[in-house]
């Protein structure tokens, strides 16, 4: 039978075959997968995968069918294997509140990165706007105006924006990342009333919510609508990336590119630059050139002390 994986639990796998779910081991010969080695588990949430010897709601994995894309995580170090938080996604909606977490948009600018490396269209989705002023969400908008990236403000407790983010997922994979305590799990609920999915409760002191979402799990609330759920992520470095690569992850740079005078130009240091012009003029919005430049220096940095 061939089925899609909706959970993790280490040395087993829940696996859906048309809504009904199959807890799954991995057969041995895969975990030894030279292919597979390079990643932190062998099994992802998302994968296709080929189950064999199934009785009374159990299964063996015997086959992962190639993957389209891949949303992971790979960390500093010479040995670290890849983290793949989900695989054969649609869609990747970054959530991040304004407030209680605080809004921080350079994370959610690297999120958008390495989704667009795997050719994932990206949404962004701002939530608790219920705790934040009109000017927080014009901010938000302006930023990513030109961006190309698809901006949605909503509420889960107003329910502002629900139905415009149900459209958007409609018929889709969407994985959900972002901060612990941003809202994740709540939009879910709000979205497919009777779920009753666990949230979290912010800690008073910093905002952050504790992790109750403890593995990454697929859900299909409805049909035509399938939700990758994750527990908060809280760093999110990039190190895949050559620095002269980023540039090309910022569409509102697109235009300019083309009239800068050096070529390749990553915009910060070299003369005659058109995208520094349009930073100038308002073309582009100056914070979103400002997390350019922090990505771009973390690339460099750790790409100088690789390969000195
Ligand atoms: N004021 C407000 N609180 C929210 C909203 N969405 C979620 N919360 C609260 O934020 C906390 C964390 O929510 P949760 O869904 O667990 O976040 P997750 O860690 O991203 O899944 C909970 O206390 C929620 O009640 C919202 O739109 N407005
Ligand atoms: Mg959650
Ligand atoms: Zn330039």
């Amino acid at each position: 039978m061939i089925g899609v994986v909706a959970k993790g639990y280490g040395l087993y796998y829940d696996v859906f075959v048309d809504g009904v779910s199959y807890r799954c081991t991995l057969k041995g010969k895969m975990r030894t997968n030279r292919e597979l080695l390079k990643y932190s588990d062998p099994v992802a949430v998302g994968d296709i995968v080929q189950i064999e010897s199934v009785s009374e709601g159990m299964g063996v994995i015997a086959e992962i069918k190639k993957r389209k894309n891949v949303f992971s995580r790979k960390e500093k170090g010479k040995h670290s294997r890849e983290d793949v938080i989900a695989s054969n996604l649609d869609l990747v909606i970054i959530i991040q509140s304004f407030y209680r977490p605080r809004l921080n948009l350079r994370f959610v600018d690297r999120l958008v990165v390495r989704a667009k490396m795997d050719g994932i269209p990206v949404l962004g989705c701002f939530n608790k706007t219920d705790l934040a002023t009109a000017e927080d969400g014009n901010y938000v908008h302006a930023y990513y105006e030109r961006s190309g990236i698809d901006v949605l403000c909503t509420s889960a407790v107003t329910g502002r924006g629900l139905d415009e983010l149900k459209a958007f997922a409609r018929d889709k994979t969407s994985l959900l990342v972002g901060y612990s305590g941003s809202g994740k799990t709540s939009i879910l609920n709000a979205l497919f009333p009777g779920i009753e999915l666990r949230v979290s409760d912010i800690s008073g002191k910093t905002g952050k919510g504790r992790h109750t979402t403890t593995n990454v799990e697929m859900i299909e609330p409805q049909k035509g609508y399938r939700f990758i759920d994750t527990p908060g992520v809280r760093e999110f470095g990039l190190i895949d990336l050559h620095p002269s690569e980023l540039e090309a992850y910022f569409s509102e740079f697109s235009e300019a590119r083309e009239r800068c005078s050096f070529r390749p130009c990553t915009h910060d240091h070299e003369p005659d630059c058109e995208v520094q012009r349009m930073v100038e003029k308002g073309k582009i919005h100056p914070d979103r050139y400002l997390s350019y430049l922090y990505l771009l220096a973390s690339l460099k940095e750790y790409y100088s002390r690789m390969y000195s």
